[in-house]
């Protein structure tokens, strides 16, 4: 038994020297398969995560598009971003909105308008109207150009910062219009689409950059009302300007409860210096930026 063991020994230690090819295929074997155990866990791995990113998506997301203020003025009038310091062509965001509203199914469409009074306290030229509520810590009127920044102290609301820039945008003039490329879709309950229009900045002594809420944040628009009874969980922000209504609007959407995109190619701004700040804030705050091509990844067709 003993000397019997010894032998095999011998025989098995002789054949592992003068066979070791036999050891290295084994291995190489192991190798092999335990790579393809890893690929095919790589597979498994990808299709799970497809499974539950399309359940998500089509189960629980209900999209809206936010069209903020596609309007002349900021185009091609009295507030032509191609006269702001970004020097920006306002009208470059319209067939990249046009685009994405032929190529993805969003639940709601809102197109926001920029719609002000006469007499409303954005103008610089309306300054004179209320030189008396100027706060005595504000810029002095005698210094106060397009632009500044003025500190108004108006009866029953709180103290406001407001910046005076060129009369623009006043109700039911053309600059007011939302410029004549831009698809504007209707309602359309066979595709289960709803459409709303939303006028913001109509009181005279509040200016109103978001569509959901003025800059007190005394008066809210119907956006808000509008979105939550449609369901909607995620809002995507394209427009005018990237970093005035487009960026208080989404800064808003997020404070709403909405997953807020600002879909970067599809906005144009006053300031290189502002926009980038903006977007720095929105993006410290969780909000999202994407390019047009990646709203596919986020919403069903
Ligand atoms: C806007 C300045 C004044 C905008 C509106 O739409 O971004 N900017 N009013
Ligand atoms: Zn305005």
């Amino acid at each position: 038994m003993h000397t019997s063991l010894l032998v095999f020994s011998i025989f098995l230690i002789g054949t592992t020297l003068s066979n070791p090819v036999h050891y290295d295929q084994i291995d190489k074997k192991l190798t092999a398969i335990s790579e393809q155990i890893d690929q095919a866990e790589l597979r498994l791995n990808n299709s799970i995560t497809k499974l539950l990113n399309n359940s998500q998506s089509s189960n629980q997301a209900v999209s809206a598009l936010l069209v903020i203020d596609v309007q002349y003025d900021f185009i091609d009038g009295s507030l032509a971003l191609k006269n702001c310091p970004s020097k920006h062509n306002g009208e470059e965001v319209i067939p990249v909105i046009n685009q994405l509203l032929d190529s993805h199914k969003f639940d709601v469409v809102a197109y926001s308008h920029d719609w002000h009074p006469t007499d409303h306290i954005s103008f610089f030229d309306n300054l004179h109207l209320r030189s008396h509520l100027l706060t005595s810590d504000s810029i002095p009127l005698a210094d106060l150009k397009l632009y500044s920044i003025a500190t108004f102290a108006i009866n029953g609301l709180p103290r406001m910062e407001q910046s005076l820039w060129p009369r623009h945008c006043v109700q039911n003039t053309h600059g007011a219009k939302l410029h004549s490329d831009l698809k504007v879709i209707e309602e359309d309950n066979a595709q289960n689409i709803s459409v709303i229009h939303i006028q913001k900045g109509t009181k005279p002594d509040v200016d109103s950059y978001s569509a959901f809420w003025d800059n007190s944040k005394l008066g809210e628009t119907q956006l808000n009302q509008f979105l939550k009874e449609k369901g909607v969980t995620q809002v995507f922000v394209v427009g005018l300007a990237t970093d005035w209504c487009v960026y208080s609007t989404a800064i808003h959407g997020m404070e709403h409860g909405y997953k807020t995109f600002i879909i970067e190619d599809a906005c144009r701004g006053v300031d290189e210096k502002t926009i980038k700040e903006r977007l720095n804030d929105f993006t410290q705050k969780n909000g999202h930026i994407i390019k047009s091509s990646q709203v596919k990844d986020y919403i069903q067709e």
